[in-house]
């Protein structure tokens, strides 16, 4: 039987999920908490398993945070519902590939530390991510503790973009629920991204009122974590919001991502549609509204580098996947048609 909506509301359900629910009979929705191999943890009102996946394609696989139909006499998922929101990146290393980093979150808070792992560029590939998911970003700057700067660090942090929510906490205290409540209601789910060491599983645990997440010291002269925390992990805070912990990232490579980097950098893109060629590259065109800005001190030229260099490596990495699409298609077909042909001689 399935669950009543209020109770499935609770894990973050709502009409968008409900409203996709057809002649599924005998299935029953649950939430992806953990990706295993070969397999999901699930959670669901009153319900807890592990489920096994039917056979899937790499790309249709079910990522945390995702609202699946199970098959509860066989404890397999059967379909995932069209997310509401949903992170990805390119994969990391040389693979050229898409990682899905988590499903179905009303906020993402980018965790970032008043010390060396402090990057305007790199909060704002974040903040580019969640705009492109459409999911509220809030900036948290955790070891305010150990700064006497923690309130520059903030202003400067707040100044990337109009209306930025930015906390400094110390990570550990628990005055930080409080001061995050408005994201923390019933049935919310609050992913956490940011570098290994930054204090992301440490706010968990402190969220949670546990210390049930292993943390572990930074090194000392850079600042760099250990990547303790190794995979994705949902959990569900004594408010009744979802937290989604998960590994220090060490390069976000954004893909597929022109609208978020466009409305993270409105200020560029507003000032550029001003130029007077419109393939202007801000460089010795004249009528340069960007070089203008630059000029008379109203655009930082940090911030046309920045915004300049994240295009571009995002154009570089959505052709890339596009190319290997292509490529595995083209393959596909090249398979299917050698199969053919082998068919056909047999069939002689
Ligand atoms: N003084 C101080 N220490 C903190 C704060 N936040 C985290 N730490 C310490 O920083 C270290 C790293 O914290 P973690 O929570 O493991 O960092 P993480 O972001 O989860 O790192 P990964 O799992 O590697 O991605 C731990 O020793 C924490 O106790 C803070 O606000 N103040
Ligand atoms: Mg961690
Ligand atoms: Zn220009």
């Amino acid at each position: 039987m399935i669950p009543s909506f209020s109770d499935l509301a609770a894990f973050g359900w709502s009409q968008h999920f409900q409203a996709q629910l057809g002649d599924d009979a005998g299935l029953i929705p649950a939430r992806v908490a953990i990706v295993h191999r070969n397999g999901v943890d699930i959670v669901a009102p009153g319900f807890e398993a592990r489920a096994t996946l039917r056979p899937w394609g790499e790309e249709e696989m079910p990522t945390i945070g995702d609202w699946v139909l199970v098959d509860p006499a066989i404890l397999r998922v059967e379909r995932v519902l069209t997310r509401r929101s949903l992170f990805k990146r390119k994969a990391a290393g040389t693979a050229h590939r898409i990682q899905l980093l988590a499903a179905n979150v009303d906020t993402v808070l980018v965790v970032s530390s008043c010390n060396h792992d402090f990057n305007l560029a790199r909060i704002e590939r974040y903040l580019a991510l969640a705009r492109e998911a459409e999911v509220e970003p809030v900036v948290v700057l955790t070891k305010a503790d150990t700064t006497e700067d923690a309130a520059s660090y903030a202003a400067e942090a707040a100044r990337l973009a109009a209306g930025l929510m930015v906390e400094t906490c110390d990570a550990r205290d628990p005055a930080i629920i409080e001061r995050l409540g408005p994201w923390l209601r019933p049935g919310q789910t609050i992913v956490l991204m940011g570098s290994s060491g930054v204090g992301k599983s440490t706010l968990v645990n402190t969220l949670m009122g546990t210390g049930a997440i292993a943390t572990a010291p930074i090194r000392e002269h850079d600042s760099h974590g250990r990547h303790t925390t190794t995979g994705r992990s949902l959990h569900h805070m004594a408010t009744g919001a979802w937290l989604i912990d998960t590994p220090g990232i060490r390069e976000l490579q954004l893909t597929d991502a022109q609208e978020g980097i466009a409305e993270v950098f409105t200020d560029v893109v507003d000032l550029a549609a001003r130029c007077r060629f419109h393939d202007c590259r801000h460089e010795t065109e004249p009528g340069c509204a960007v070089r203008a800005a630059i000029e008379d001190g109203t655009l930082d030229p940090d911030r046309l580098y920045r915004f300049q260099k994240l295009k571009r490596e995002e154009a570089l990495n959505s052709a890339t996947l596009a190319q290997r699409h292509a490529a595995s298609r083209a393959f596909g077909k090249h398979a299917r048609a050698v199969m053919a042909a082998k068919q056909k001689r047999r069939d002689w």
